[in-house]
């Protein structure tokens, strides 16, 4: 017998992880097609990249686009994958008519805001219900800096602190059966991981339907810590949610590293790269009770959102599926365990 990892021989990671959690991948109108085989391998469930924000779905009040996004959801039918839906309240990627007044006033007044808000979600909610299992309702509403709450948003200056439940409560009238989700970005920080407790936390003291914590999950090689991470599980756990990775990847580049010379990882890079994720997916492992999903934000180093972002001219590979959908050296260290 040979040791030796024939092609037939990779493992898919979707059924790998099937007594732990569902595998995601962010896909979009074009990845569906040229990551076809790939997504098909590995991934059980599938994430809008862009399609189902706001003003693609939604462009003007009294028109809605669905085109792309319904396209999205017939590939999730097709491969037999759940569909997670992003996003429902974002302060990104929403049409300027949103906070517009009515009679030429320059802003929308509460009331209007929140039967805008109320149409969107009953629409949008309502069209993929019994299929998107899970919607992201609110995404990024916590300021990063220190010492302030909640971000300053219009949804925020226009309605208050309230559009947080309300977005909620929309959701869960709109498809009862959904689980809803409130999702964000640098979440293991403890300064802004303790200010999303606290938000879900008063949510759940209001009686207001919420199910689960997306973690955004969009890490490096260095940031954060281990210690930060499962801290920042634990705490989440203790709300009583479910929790999920929402846009996993991790970059190749510290958060300071602005180099732009590289046209493919160092071989360094790839071991880092592969050492982290073995200890992430180790400790998402030890999880599974409360963990029920952990979504990629893309599928294979060909494309990432992280490609010129935020430095331009700079590619990335932040995945464990290389530029030609094979297995990297993280890949093996997550396959097998
Ligand atoms: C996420 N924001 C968004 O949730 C997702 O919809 C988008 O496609 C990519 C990343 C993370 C983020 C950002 O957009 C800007 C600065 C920091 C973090």
């Amino acid at each position: 017998m040979s040791d030796r990892k024939e092609e037939n021989a990779i493992p898919g990671l979707a059924a790998q992880y099937g007594d732990y959690f569902d595998i995601g991948a962010a896909v979009n109108r074009r990845t569906i097609k040229t990551q076809q085989q790939v997504l098909a391998a590995h991934f059980n469930s599938v994430t809008a990249e862009n399609e189902m924000k706001f003003e693609l779905l939604h462009p003007q009040e009294h028109l809605y686009t669905f085109e792309a996004a319904d396209e999205i959801a017939s590939f999730a039918k097709e491969h037999g994958m759940k569909l997670r839906g992003h996003t429902l309240v974002w302060h990104n990627q929403t049409p300027d008519w949103l906070f517009a007044g009515a009679n030429g006033e320059p802003s929308a007044n509460r009331e209007t805001l929140l039967a805008r808000m109320k149409a969107h979600i009953a629409a949008v909610v309502g069209r993929y219900k019994g299929q998107i299992y899970a919607w992201d309702v609110v995404n990024e509403a916590i300021e990063d800096k220190s010492g302030v709450w909640l971000r300053d948003s219009s949804y925020l200056r226009i309605i208050g602190e309230d559009y947080i439940a309300k977005a909620f409560e929309f959701a869960h009238e709109a498809d009862p059966s959904a689980l809803l989700f409130y999702n964000d970005y640098n979440e293991c920080f403890p300064e802004k991981r303790d200010k999303i407790i606290r938000l879900v936390r008063s949510l759940l003291d209001q009686g207001v339907p919420i199910h689960g914590i997306g973690l955004q999950g969009h890490w490096n090689v260095h940031d954060p810590s281990l210690d930060d991470i499962r801290s920042a599980i634990e705490r989440y756990a203790e709300l009583g949610l479910k929790l999920q990775m929402t846009e996993l990847d991790m970059s190749v580049f510290a958060f300071e590293d602005q180099r732009t010379d590289l046209r493919e990882p160092t071989a360094e890079m790839l071991e880092r790269q592969a050492e982290r994720y073995e200890e992430v997916f180790r400790l998402f492992r030890q999880y599974k009770e409360v963990l029920t999903s952990v979504t990629f934000w893309g599928a294979a180093d060909d494309y990432t959102w992280l490609d010129n972002f935020p430095v331009r001219g700079r590619k990335n590979w932040p995945f464990v599926l290389d530029e030609q959908h094979q297995p990297k050296p993280a890949f093996w260290k997550i396959a097998s365990w």
